[in-house]
């Protein structure tokens, strides 16, 4: 051995060395994980597929449950007790995953699988399905969870496994779809990481920890059938006030001092926050951060151009994840929230408060009511998400020039009217707004169209071409399984157009299956859909190929939106309003993707009516070809370890959850880089990159 070669070995030992003493390190901190982090919440640089099963119980309970709940919120202690969830102080039935308030988060990275064990125990016998929102299914359409198109509602009591391999990283959560269950409590956050390697922002954020959610929904007091049945039949409705991470004050009782939700973090660090708008009603919330800016670089798990703002709106079921860069002085800053329009029952705008808490900050303030919080702009225009951009810097911000799509080539144009129709209610022979899609009202097939498609009867579904020009804007109703026929990859544009410029509501519509690409969007004054078609034939409208790619979107009231997406997921996908009510009441539609679906799962349950309805021919839409097609896609992460990681912080234990995989997959590393060792190779420098894997900044 030459004297070189004792160097290099003496450098490969010092290597080896060092890859003992990070494992070591890992170990202990392994050792000190918190039992209550699930093990699939890790890096996701150095991934190995996992498998990540939950295991749900869905039950009625109660806020300041006894005796769970003891002094709370007299004693802010107890406010902490398991299983308490004080809501803003005021006692209200809810119906719960697991008796918590959000339900508890699924934290993955991109290709795990992921396998739900759900058992229905709700008392009064209630169905149920979730629905993961954000995620497309691809090859598991059956796991949709949306009643009566993918699935039978699971029956209480009964159970039902949902099961899938989700690909589409980003900030996306899960809900009930039936009935108003959602309102009443059943969300939670659902996040998928990728590697920083495939992350387009990868590199602008240190920390991306599962904290850092805020979940966001509309608060009432009392259970949402209850809430629908006075706004229908007793007179009005309004929102309490707003939860942030379940938590919150409430308005107009200052003797009452609930816990709020606080965010600790560290100055100096570039932290990834991830927001989630679970409203049930027409909450589109202004979110903003005392002192601070906000890097936006996502919604809805499309990536953005970077885009620096100081507030934000956010619309029932969209999602926004910004950078902080926690740069300002040490101490405690409000996170303010502001429905807009949502109301409450003094008549002003919904609101709450969150903190973001600087290590090293003061003691907490106690405060008697909540702050007074400045809507920003011109109601009018409540439907700009970023109103201090141009239209043009957003809608030119996402990532991909063109999503699946040749610029322009639209093969399919839908005109689909988002409004209320005035019909004449058959109950009280009285005129009543309705929220329609096209003046149809969705209703949901008798059995899974699905998975039991030959068990419909044809004559259930239509197409806006089926009835006469005028015949559904009379005092009659126009309903049915209203669907919308999608060729296998055919690009659809789909313009949306809402003429309700009297009203203040804003419709979030949202896809199921796929992104869209939205394209333009604008408010415009006497909007019709005849204008807007007059528009996009005469060439005004312009298209920004570069739109983001979203699946929920606001449609201006009194303005159009247009957005495009390929048939390239086989299925019948749901487009629906997301404000529960109007879903509820018919403001949804059924694309038909055509094409090969996966096989109905063994066994899978049945539902319908009996006797069943004689088949008549099949007028409205095409049985799906049946196909088995068990394949799924390979994972396109996890081969290349190592470089630095911004999803781990170096300091709170809380945070080393992903450390079982990691040490495996290190004990890998460590086992190749002593057999090189041992070999005398020289190695490049890649171990070194695996052990500063993990080092935070
Ligand atoms: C879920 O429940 C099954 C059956 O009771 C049990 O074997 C399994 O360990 C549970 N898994 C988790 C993650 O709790
Ligand atoms: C609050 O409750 C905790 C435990 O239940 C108790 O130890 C503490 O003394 C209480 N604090 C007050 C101010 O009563
Ligand atoms: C909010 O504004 C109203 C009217 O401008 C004022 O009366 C009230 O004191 C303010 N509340 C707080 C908490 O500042
Ligand atoms: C808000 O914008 C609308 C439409 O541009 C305009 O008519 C109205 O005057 C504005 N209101 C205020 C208070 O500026
Ligand atoms: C739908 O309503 C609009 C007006 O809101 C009307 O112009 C159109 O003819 C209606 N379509 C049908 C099919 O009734
Ligand atoms: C397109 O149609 C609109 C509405 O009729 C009209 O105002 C506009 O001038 C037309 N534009 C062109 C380029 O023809
Ligand atoms: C959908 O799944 C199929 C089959 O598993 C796969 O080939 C395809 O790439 C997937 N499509 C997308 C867009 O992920
Ligand atoms: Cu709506």
């Amino acid at each position: 051995m030459s004297v070189s070669d004792l160097n290099k070995l003496a450098k490969n030992m010092m290597r080896c060395v060092t890859v003992i003493v990070v494992l070591a390190v890992l170990g202990t901190a392994m050792a000190l994980r918190p039992a209550d982090e699930h093990p699939c919440y890790r890096s996701c640089d150095v991934s190995i597929p996992m498998t990540c099963t939950y295991n749900w119980t869905l039950n009625w309970f109660y806020t300041l449950a006894q005796p769970q709940c003891g002094d709370c919120p007299v004693n802010i202690t107890d406010c902490s007790n398991p299983d308490c969830f004080p809501a803003d102080g005021v006692k209200r039935p809810v119906s719960l995953v697991n008796r918590v308030f959000p339900a508890p988060s699924i934290q993955i990275c991109s290709g795990d699988e992921v396998i739900i064990n759900v058992a229905n125990k709700m008392l009064n016998d209630e169905g149920v399905t979730l629905h993961w929102h954000g995620i497309f299914q691809n090859g598991s359409q059956f796991m949709d969870g949306l009643p009566m198109v993918t699935q039978c509602p699971i029956p209480s009591p009964g159970n039902f496994q949902y099961r899938f391999t989700p690909y589409e990283p980003g900030t996306h959560w899960f809900h009930s779809h039936a009935g108003l269950q959602r309102a009443d409590g059943m969300m939670g956050s659902f996040v998928i990481r990728e590697s920083s390697r495939a992350d387009p922002h990868g590199d602008l954020y240190d920390l991306d920890l599962s904290e850092n959610v805020i979940f966001m929904n509309d608060w009432h007091h009392d259970t949402m059938v209850n809430v629908y049945t006075r706004d229908q039949w007793g007179g009005g409705s309004s929102v309490a006030s707003i939860l942030i991470n379940g938590k919150g004050l409430p308005v107009g009782n200052s003797a009452v001092h609930p816990p709020l939700e606080v965010f600790n973090v560290l100055p100096g660090q570039r932290y990834r926050f991830r927001v989630i708008n679970g409203a049930s009603f027409f909450c589109n919330m202004q979110f903003s951060i005392q002192g601070h800016s906000m890097l936006v670089i996502a919604s809805d798990g499309g990536s953005m151009q970077p885009l620096e703002v100081d507030y934000f709106r956010i619309s029932g079921g969209e999602r926004i994840d910004f950078v902080l860069s926690t740069d300002q002085p040490i101490d405690n800053y409000q996170i303010q929230v502001i429905g807009l329009p949502c109301t409450n029952e003094q008549g002003e705008p919904s609101k709450q408060i969150a903190y973001l808490r600087y290590m090293g900050a003061n003691d907490l303030p106690t405060i008697d009511e909540l702050p007074n919080i400045t809507s920003y702009g011109n109601s009018s225009f409540w439907w700009q998400a970023f109103p201090d951009k141009s239209f043009a810097d957003v809608y030119a911000s996402g990532m991909e020039a063109d999503y699946r799509s040749t610029a322009n080539a639209e093969d399919h144009q839908e005109y689909i009217q988002v409004s209320f129709g005035s019909h004449i209610n058959p109950s009280t022979q009285q005129p009543k707004l309705y929220p329609q899609l096209n003046n149809i009202t969705y209703y949901f097939p008798t059995s899974p169209v699905m998975s039991q498609f030959e068990d419909l009867p044809g004559n259930i579904f239509c197409k806006e071409s089926d009835f006469a020009p005028g015949q559904c804007d009379g005092d009659d109703i126009c309903s049915c399984v209203h669907t919308i026929d999608v060729n296998p990859n055919e690009v659809i544009e789909v313009i949306l157009v809402n003429p309700d410029s009297h009203f203040s509501v804003l419709h979030p519509m949202h896809l199921h299956g796929q992104q869209f690409k939205v394209v333009a969007m604008d408010k415009i004054e006497g909007a019709t859909v005849d204008m807007v078609r007059e528009l996009v034939n005469n060439g005004s409208i312009v298209r920004n190929n570069n739109g983001p790619r979203k699946d929920v979107t606001i449609v201006p009231n009194g303005g159009y939106t247009i957005f495009q997406f390929q048939g390239w997921n086989p299925g019948w996908w749901i487009f629906h309003c997301h404000i529960e009510f109007h879903l509820e009441e018919g403001m949804g539609l059924l694309f038909n993707v055509k094409g090969n679906l996966p096989s109905v799962p063994k066994a899978f349950p049945t539902c319908g009516v009996w006797p069943p309805a004689a088949p008549t021919d099949d007028e409205g839409a095409e049985p799906p070809v049946s196909e088995t097609s068990t394949a799924s896609p390979a994972g396109t992460n996890g081969d290349v370890p190592c470089r630095s990681d911004p999803q781990t912080g170096s300091s709170p234990l809380v945070h080393l959850a992903w450390i079982v995989p990691l040490t495996f997959v290190l004990a890998l590393v460590l086992g190749l880089v002593i057999g090189k060792c041992v070999l005398g190779k020289q190695r490049t420098g890649s171990a070194d990159v695996s052990i500063a894997m993990h080092s935070a900044k």
